[in-house]
């Protein structure tokens, strides 16, 4: 179907880049004048068309059928169709000499979709047909191992997630592959034409026109994202240096072999991308803080509300207003046992004003409690840009979309637990190296993973990767970045990239590379905003409303400014950094250090 508007499309990022059509100026006479005349009126559209494809996309994905799935492919390719246009006129302004927000909202609409379309009806038709046949695809994915017995994703999710039998978590890591197999062709042809469309637009392929989003040339922002991976690639090398030694501990290393990379399917997770569910097999002697946080929501009877009104007062601590009534009506928060949805959480702002809703299939443990931060954030980002021109109402690169939510989980602290009644006693200072190794199971696994996914696609896009290579190149990378091997051989019947939502989904996954580089750095600047003495693991800035002003003056700016003004905004710099991540992390660098001592690390 059409992925455009995807929930977050609106979280979809536009930034300032100079693509030029060729088209003179003098064909006819553009003047500043014109480009206003032009972008008052395209705004109405926009804004219109908007509202119109987040209803349909809403029923879509809450009611996944065929027939919601065409109605959503018919909107979503009249939207695309129209951005396309509003693109193509807006590269006419590109040599006329304009003021510089004026410049700036024609920029923002040359970059606005994701997925551009081909100007050719037929092949917009069919490129919205075939999004729609992969999203469908993964939303109603299942695993059947026999006659009596389907699991869904969440299912298997959280078999991964809880068993520890290696045959098991291999039958299941195997199962879900099964649901991308047929999504093969059809990635095949998205890609072909959504190439088209970039190329159409003046890019030289999708990936490129994805990496001219971030206010830098496109070639200097890969480099970026290459150094603030090179600073925490130690960090990350030892964790798995660690966890590689425990995981053969548990399973015996003729299956967890020493000198090679982790089987995928053995982290805790579906795709491996975090690792906190295995924390138990990593925890470290005598330093177990002696709770988590699953079960002390369920000692605490928290069921989904509870949950989501916990993150609601976090935010509204920080004196954001709390979320309207209908959020609470209109949202869904549990898997329906009597359809289809697509259960991938999402946040939405239908109205692009205050018509905010979540879709979740919550359920009741600490690592849904931080999506429903992660959701939550990206609500109140939406909310707080509502006032700008709907040029700017986008976050100020989409990583700080991704990045809200969480730097707000990160002040999920004991201290915090403990003034919201849900924890006792703070455990003593002793323990913090075991919340600190649960923490970096899942942020630091997490950061080559959300490098890699784009990495894969963007030389998909580029055609470095052949469709015959697919498969292959995708396990590669996981290899390189990540030290993970599949546990099984793959070939090229499969389509392993396909069984990651966002893959289907067509959403760009570089944001959550760069939201946990962020997220580390909005917290390091909120905490000493917030009066914060504490070592920075230990803050919280719940209640403060000093960081809560600071904050919410950010997310007001929506994207009407380079991020990098954003960002000096809160941490008084203009460069992404991870050192924020590294201080946050270095006792436990020590620790695994220490651990590794006479280990062979590497693969
Ligand atoms: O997709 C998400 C969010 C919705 S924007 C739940 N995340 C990535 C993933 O699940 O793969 C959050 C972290 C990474
Ligand atoms: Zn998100």
């Amino acid at each position: 179907m059409k992925k455009q508007p995807t929930p977050l499309s609106f979280a979809t990022l536009f930034i300032a880049s100079t693509l030029s059509l060729h088209v003179s100026a003098t064909e006819k006479k553009l003047t500043q004048t014109e480009a206003n005349k032009f972008l008052t009126q395209t705004a109405i559209e926009l804004e219109k068309l908007g509202y119109e494809s987040s209803r349909a996309e809403w029923i879509y994905a809450n009611f996944i059928t065929e027939d919601t799935a065409s109605l959503a492919a018919d909107i979503g390719q009249k939207y695309t169709d129209a951005i396309v246009r509003m693109a193509t006129e807006a590269a006419k302004y590109d040599s006329v000499k304009l003021d510089e927000v004026t410049r700036r909202k024609l920029d923002m609409l040359k970059l606005k979709l994701v997925m551009p379309a081909p100007q050719n009806a037929k092949k917009s038709a069919q490129l919205a047909k075939v999004s729609a046949d992969l999203s469908s695809l993964y939303g109603k994915g299942k695993y059947c191992p026999d006659d009596k017995t389907c699991y869904s994703l969440r299912d298997m999710e959280q078999i991964m997630a809880t068993k520890r039998d290696y045959d098991t978590l291999l039958d299941v890591w195997k199962g879900w592959r099964q649901v991308s197999v047929p999504m093969r062709p059809l990635f095949e042809e998205q890609t072909q034409l959504v190439n088209e469309g970039s190329k159409e637009l003046g890019y030289a392929d999708t990936g490129e026109m994805w990496r001219s989003k971030y206010d830098m040339p496109a070639n200097e922002f890969a480099k970026e994202l290459d150094r603030l991976w090179g600073q925490v690639k130690p960090l990350y090398n030892s964790l798995h240096c660690h966890v590689r030694a425990k995981l053969g501990e548990k399973y015996g290393t003729d299956k967890v072999p020493q000198d090679k990379p982790i089987p995928a399917h053995l982290l805790g997770n579906m795709w491996a991308q975090s690792w906190g569910n295995i924390y138990d097999l990593a925890a470290p002697e005598n330093a177990d803080p002696g709770y988590d946080v699953t079960n002390l929501l369920e000692k605490h009877q928290y069921d989904h509300t509870k949950m989501v009104k916990g993150a609601e007062k976090f935010f509204t601590s920080l004196s954001f207003e709390p979320l309207p009534k209908t959020f609470w009506t209109r949202s869904l928060f549990l898997k329906p046992k009597d359809r289809e949805v697509q259960c991938h959480a999402s946040a939405w702002n239908i109205d692009s004003k205050d018509d905010l809703r979540i879709k979740m299939c919550i359920q009741r443990t600490g690592e849904e409690f931080s999506v429903i931060h992660h959701e939550l954030g990206h609500n109140f980002y939406q909310r707080a840009y509502n006032q700008q021109p709907v040029y700017f109402q986008e976050s100020a690169n989409d990583g700080f979309h991704e990045a809200i939510g969480d730097t707000i989980a990160l002040s999920v602290t004991p201290g915090y637990l403990k003034e919201i009644g849900l924890l006792d006693k703070v455990p003593d200072e002793s323990k913090d190296i075991g919340l600190l190794m649960q923490q970096a199971m899942e942020k630091i696994a997490f950061v080559p993973f959300g490098l890699l996914v784009d990495q894969w696609r963007w030389k998909v896009y580029s055609g470095e990767i052949k469709p015959k290579e697919y498969n292959k190149a995708w396990w590669e990378l996981r290899k390189n970045y990540q030290g993970v091997m599949p546990p099984v051989a793959r070939d090229e019947n499969q389509f392993d990239p396909g069984a990651k939502y966002h893959v289907p989904g067509g959403v760009p996954y570089t944001r959550y590379f760069l939201a946990h580089i962020l997220q580390f750095q909005f917290h390091r600047e909120l905490c000493k905003i917030a009066g914060n003495q504490d070592p920075i693991h230990r803050c919280s800035i719940y209640n403060s409303k000093k960081a809560g002003k600071v904050l919410k003056e950010m997310l007001e700016m929506g994207s009407s400014r380079p991020w990098q003004e954003a960002l000096e905004k809160v941490t008084g710099s203009k460069e992404m950094d991870a050192t924020a991540i590294m201080d946050y992390f270095a006792p436990l660098k020590s620790y695994l250090d220490k651990q590794n001592k006479g280990r062979s690390c590497g693969w």
